[in-house]
């Protein structure tokens, strides 16, 4: 059985993925949305599910938020709830996409009471923050236009940058603003954040507390991710990761599921960057369990980044470097994939057992009376979903 040094260890130990709220509702496509029981009908239930996932991996230590779907009236109460559940709040993600107002463009748009709206809303996020004691504003724009001519791109760049300066300004001194990219969708012809050049320059203009957040399922295919990755590190403008992997398009679907290679090459650039564990770079995920079961989908999904990151620790850096400066492809790439090709399951099943945690959490789902219960208690009421 392989086994891992303690320095791994140590490093796997400070591993924390934050859970999206939004994964524990129910979700699905244009075509159908299936509910299930079970579903939390509020936000409170949605970190209880979140903190049920913490308690059999003691991987996802906080639950980012979406605003309005998670708004309450008492944060504080949601906050001590989640303390109490041994989790904390993490990442406000702010909505801007399922308002009337916003068809044509909410920070970006030419009518000033649109656009202020869309500022304000993001002002009352941070007051969430203030409240929830989280540190970053996650500000995903669902803007763009579906046919040349249609907009003026320029324009809406300048637009944005002075949303975002309005925004930036009213953060506190351990707050941060993180903007994510997506090359397109729910527009078709341009998208006014579509990749991490144009996050990357929004951002740089701002300050030290602006940063760029890297979905994963967000780019073309073919993309070549780590690149991007090992950039953002190297510009020290990593802010954050929405993790998720997809086959088509923003599939959303569990990290490492589509392509466990490509989520290895990430977390290698990740380690080599000296992003792992890094408080600047927060580990998210951002996806939606449309068929499968929500609970265990998660857990799955902590486990594979746990997985993959060990396998990233595993690299053996002297022997590569060994081997790129002789020019030694072959050997270069034969480091590389040794230490993808190594099965370390075992080796985190004991570590887990070791530290008091199910040597495999799934199986501890499976054989708990959690899903049960929630059946049976959660009835009534309506059921969270993308978008509500
Ligand atoms: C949308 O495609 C993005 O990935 C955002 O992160 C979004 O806020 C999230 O999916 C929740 O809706
Ligand atoms: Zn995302
Ligand atoms: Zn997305």
């Amino acid at each position: 059985m392989t086994t891992l040094s303690p320095g791994i260890l140590a490093a796997l130990e400070k591993q924390a993925i934050e859970l999206p709220s939004w994964a524990f509702g129910n979700s699905g496509t244009r075509f159908r949305v299936f509910p299930t029981p079970g579903t939390p009908r509020d936000v409170f239930e949605k970190v209880a599910d979140a903190a049920e996932v913490n308690r059999l991996t003691g991987l996802s230590p906080s639950v980012a938020l979406h605003i309005p779907w998670d708004l309450v009236d008492d944060f504080g109460a949601l906050r001590r709830h989640a303390e109490d559940l041994g989790v904390r709040l993490g990442t406000i993600n702010s909505n801007t996409f399922q308002d009337e107002d916003y068809k044509f463009g909410a920070l970006t748009h030419h009518d000033e009471r649109i656009r202020r709206k869309a500022i304000e809303h993001h002002l009352a996020c941070i007051d969430v923050m203030d409240a929830t004691g989280s540190r970053d504003l996650k500000i995903w724009l669902a803007e763009g236009s579906n046919y040349p001519g249609q907009n003026d791109m320029r324009d809406r760049q300048d637009r944005l940058n002075d949303s975002l300066r309005q925004i930036y300004a009213h953060l506190g001194d351990d707050q941060r603003l993180v903007l994510e990219y997506k090359f397109f969708e729910p527009s078709f012809y341009h998208t006014d954040v579509p990749d991490w050049g144009t996050s990357y320059v929004q951002v740089a203009s701002l300050g030290d507390k602006a940063v760029v957040c890297l979905d994963t399922g967000h780019h073309a295919p073919g993309t070549n991710i780590e690149f991007i990755v090992m950039q953002l590190l190297r510009l020290g403008k990593l802010g954050s990761f929405d993790f998720n992997s997809r086959f088509y398009a923003d599939d959303d679907l569990i990290v490492g599921a589509a392509d466990p290679f490509q989520l290895f090459r990430i977390l290698v650039e990740v380690v080599r960057g000296g992003g792992l564990n890094n408080p600047d770079v927060a580990f998210m995920l951002d996806q939606c369990h449309n068929i499968e079961a929500k609970i265990p989908g998660q857990i799955r999904s902590v486990l594979n980044v746990q997985e993959m990151t060990a396998r990233a620790l595993l690299l053996d850096r002297d022997a590569l470097a060994a081997a790129q400066r002789e020019n030694d492809v072959l050997t270069a790439n034969a480091v590389f994939m040794d230490a993808f090709s190594t099965d370390v399951r075992p080796a985190l099943a004991e570590w887990r057992q070791s530290r008091g945690l199910p040597a495999d959490p799934m199986g501890a789902y499976a054989a708990s009376d959690y899903q049960t219960r929630i059946a049976a208690d959660r009835v009534g009421g309506t059921q969270a979903g993308w978008g509500a």
